[in-house]
């Protein structure tokens, strides 16, 4: 790096814009990001909220950044070290914004630690119908939100106009009503699909589900007062506690349609599994909304608002979105593709685990694992098949939400399975497709439904196991 020019902060700080060129500096290195802005995944507005300046206090909020790829990516477009040596505003160490964040279980495997993003083990997840909150799936994009109950407010509004703004105990006297869903990540899976061809993103396991009974208001109780006519407005967008750098909050949002449906069942909710909501689950109001996507289930709960538009949120607009398998990272155009809502049929083998050692039990392997389908569809069968398909056995025991009414099955199915193996067996390779009420079926490879962001990641399961007589 020697032979590259030295430059002062203030010099750094002089390109900040298109004109000048944007340039950022990293410890002690200086990058012309100028070309990469517009390719930044994470939107153009963020990478340029660093323009002229150091990146490192936003790659500590946006953690994720901390992966040898990324570097890597930086020093590629690295034109010259910082002087750091007559450079007095050498910035202080800045305090971790993750500092406050609660403790976690052990069990979750940390597939990101700052913002905290970890996933249950398999075999765990399949073990109980309702997912304890403590081992529970945690996907944050931000540091968790310090919120005092007594301080708490919900705001609510039509466009720019607030109509009302609600505590804790207004929603609480709202009558309580409990549902129970399953949350997925719209990248649960996503490892699978990275096998195919590597993805920028967290690389889910199996584990970024869980099944939960969630307690609270119903949202169409909460707006009724507001007389809202469905002609009238398009989106409910949800907004939380939880801010980025530039003071922008997560946020996410749903049709109207949805919204002002009382069989969709959309609460404000504050018990999970009948205790309070853990912190890092959304304490004390978070949004539930069955059957959709995990990321509109906006999390600490801040704002409500009707309003003609999608939320303005990057993860609304530029992110959770499928694309077509040929669409690249120089080829995306995010506006052209809807934000995904009700999620495709799936399912997932959570024991045996890849590459297990198992037992046969007169002449038969024990399989167990979750089935899902979004938008309320029942799961109707599990087809499971030891030899690419030439056999299928259908998984003979689901549990699922048994007072689920038509359309309105937000619950996952946990299903099980002996299937037989041939004598001479020393290994096979399982797989799993669900059916949902519908006949929707989960498509069978991932190479055909592969997309940039590595979402939806709904194509069999197949789980090699190594067999012991
Ligand atoms: N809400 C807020 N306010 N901030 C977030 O980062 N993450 C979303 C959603 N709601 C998020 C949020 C995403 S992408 C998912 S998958 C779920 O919350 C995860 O919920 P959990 O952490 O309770 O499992
Ligand atoms: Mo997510």
């Amino acid at each position: 790096k020697s032979h590259l020019k030295t430059y002062t902060v203030e010099e750094v700080g002089k390109h900040d814009n298109e004109n000048d060129g944007i340039w950022i500096y990293y410890k002690e290195g200086v990058y012309d990001i100028t070309k990469f802005v517009l390719k930044h995944p994470g939107g153009p507005e963020k990478i340029m909220m660093a323009a002229g300046g150091s990146i490192e206090p936003f790659w500590m909020i946006f953690a994720n950044h901390n992966v040898s790829e990324i570097y890597q990516l930086l020093e590629s477009m690295r034109i010259g070290n910082l002087d750091v040596s007559k450079d007095s505003k050498k910035l202080e160490a800045t305090e971790d914004p993750y500092a406050n964040d609660p403790k976690r279980h052990k069990v979750l495997k940390v597939n990101g630690p700052k913002p905290f993003c970890g996933e249950t083990p398999g075999p765990l997840l399949c073990e109980s119908f309702l997912t304890p909150a403590d081992t529970f799936y945690v996907r944050n994009h931000l540091p968790v939100p310090e919120i005092d109950i007594k301080d708490y407010e919900l705001e609510i509004a039509i466009e720019d106009d607030t109509k009302k703004v609600i505590n804790f105990e207004d929603i609480k006297k709202y009558p309580k009503y409990t549902v129970t869903t399953a949350i997925m990540c719209g990248g649960n899976r996503r490892s699978e699909m990275n096998a195919v061809k590597p993805l920028k993103g967290l690389s889910w396991g199996v584990g970024a589900v869980g099944n939960a009974s969630w307690s609270g208001a119903r949202l169409t109780d909460v707006l009724a007062d507001l007389k809202i006519n469905e002609d009238d407005w398009k989106h409910v967008q949800f907004e939380g506690y939880d801010l980025d750098p530039s003071g922008v909050p997560y946020g996410g949002s749903i049709p109207i349609s949805r919204a002002l449906d009382s069989r969709a069942d959309i609460i404000l909710a504050y018990e999970m599994n009948g205790e309070p909501i853990p912190r890092d689950h959304g304490y004390p109001i978070r949004a539930i909304v069955p059957g959709v996507v995990g990321a509109r289930n906006v999390k600490w709960l801040a704002k409500i608002v009707i309003s003609n538009e999608e939320s303005r949120s990057q993860f609304q607009r530029g992110d959770y979105k499928g694309f077509s398998p040929s669409v690249d990272w120089d080829t995306v155009d995010f506006s052209k593709s809807p934000a995904i809502l009700d999620m495709p049929v799936t399912s997932a083998i959570c024991t045996p685990t890849p590459g297990e050692t198992v037992k046969l039990k007169d002449g038969k392997i024990p399989v167990k694992g979750y089935a899902w389908s979004g938008g309320g569809k029942k799961i109707i069968r599990i087809d499971l098949t030891v030899d690419q398909g030439k056999t299928w056995h259908v998984a003979h025991q689901l549990i699922d939400d048994e007072n689920a009414k038509e359309g309105r099955h937000w619950s996952w199915t946990l299903w099980s399975a002996e299937i037989p193996i041939d004598v001479d067996k020393k290994e096979v390779e399982v797989w799993v497709k669900a059916v949902d009420a519908s006949y929707n079926v989960q498509p069978e490879s991932f190479e055909n439904i592969w997309n940039l962001r590595g979402l939806l990641c709904n194509a069999y399961h197949r789980v090699n196991v190594k067999i012991k007589k």
